[in-house]
C-alpha cells in the first residue's frame, strides 16, 4: 500500500521563518511546497477573463506559452517563439502584478545570496512562463521534467537543481489533482518512456509514497519535477489553468536561472 509523502504548507505571510524548507523538496524529504494566498485572487480572475477572451474561439488550446523540452531539438526556434510569446504573456499581465515578477521576488526571499533572472544564452532570453489550460477530461499523464537529460544542448541543463513552480490560476471543480511519486527519475527509466509522453505506471511500481494534492486559486506550489508526477483529468465546467515557471541553480554558485 502507498504511505503517504508528506507535503509542506505555508503561508505566503510565513516564507521568512520557512525559508530552509526548500532544501526539503530539492532533496524529496517532502514532497511539496505549497504556499497559500500567494498571489490575489481577485487579480487571478482578471487573468482568467484576458486568458478566457484570448481563447474564445479556439476551443482545444491547451497552453499560452511554450515549453523548452518541446523545443529541445530546435534551439533557433526555441528563441524565436519565446520572444513572439514575450508580448501576448505582458499583454495578459498588463498592469496588474506580474505574477512571474512575483515568482522572481519570492525566489530572492529564499535565497537571499543569489541574483535570480531569467536565463539568457549568447543575448538571447529564454521564454518566461507557460500558461496551460486543461478542460474537461483533460489530464497529463506520469512524467518528470528533467532538462539536464531533455535538453543537453541547452545552457539552462548544466545547472545540477532543477525545481518548477506553479500558480494555480484557476482550479477545477473537481478532479485535476496533482500526484506526486517519491521516485526520482533515473537513466534505466527509459525503458518505461512512451512514444508520445511520459512514463509508463511500471516506472513507479516500487515507489512506497505519494501524495495527491489539490491547491486553491492563488496558492503557488513548489516541486521537484525530477520526481514522477501527473495530473488526474479534470471534472467539471471550470477549466484548470495554471502559470508554470522552472529555475535552476548550484548549491554554492551565485545564479539562479529561471524559464519555460
Ligand atoms: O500543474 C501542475 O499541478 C503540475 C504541472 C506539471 O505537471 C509540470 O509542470 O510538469
Amino acid at each position: 500500500m502507498l504511505e503517504l509523502w508528506p507535503s509542506i504548507s505555508i503561508d505566503y505571510t510565513e516564507i521568512q521563518e520557512n525559508k530552509k524548507k526548500l532544501n526539503e523538496i530539492v532533496n524529496g524529504t517532502f514532497s511539496v511546497l505549497i504556499i497559500e494566498n500567494f498571489y490575489d485572487v481577485n487579480l487571478c480572475n482578471t487573468i482568467i477573463q484576458r486568458i478566457n477572451s484570448k481563447t474564445k474561439n479556439h476551443d482545444n488550446m491547451t497552453k499560452i506559452g511554450i515549453s523548452l523540452v518541446s523545443y529541445a531539438n530546435r534551439k533557433k526556434d526555441y528563441f524565436i517563439q519565446a520572444n513572439i510569446i514575450r508580448k501576448t504573456l505582458r499583454d495578459i499581465f498588463f498592469g496588474i502584478q506580474d505574477p512571474r515578477k512575483k515568482i522572481h521576488d519570492l525566489l530572492g526571499e529564499f535565497f537571499p545570496n543569489k541574483e535570480i533572472s531569467i536565463a539568457v544564452e549568447k543575448g538571447k532570453k529564454y521564454a518566461c512562463g507557460i500558461i496551460r489550460l486543461h478542460g474537461l477530461e483533460d489530464s497529463a499523464s506520469l512524467h518528470r521534467d528533467n532538462v539536464s537529460y531533455e535538453a543537453k544542448n541547452f545552457n539552462v541543463s548544466k545547472f545540477p537543481i532543477q525545481l518548477s513552480t506553479v500558480l494555480y490560476i484557476q482550479q477545477s471543480e473537481k478532479g485535476g489533482e496533482l500526484v506526486l511519486y517519491r521516485k526520482p527519475w533515473e537513466k534505466s527509466d527509459e525503458r518505461y518512456r512512451n512514444i508520445e509522453f511520459g512514463y509508463k505506471r511500471e516506472v513507479v511500481a516500487n515507489s512506497t509514497q505519494h501524495v495527491k494534492i489539490k491547491p486553491s486559486q492563488g496558492d503557488l506550489v513548489i516541486i521537484n519535477p525530477n520526481y514522477y508526477h501527473e495530473i488526474l483529468p479534470v471534472k467539471g465546467s471550470k477549466r484548470r489553468i495554471t502559470l508554470g515557471l522552472f529555475l535552476a541553480f548550484s548549491k554554492y554558485g551565485k545564479k539562479i536561472v529561471t524559464w519555460s
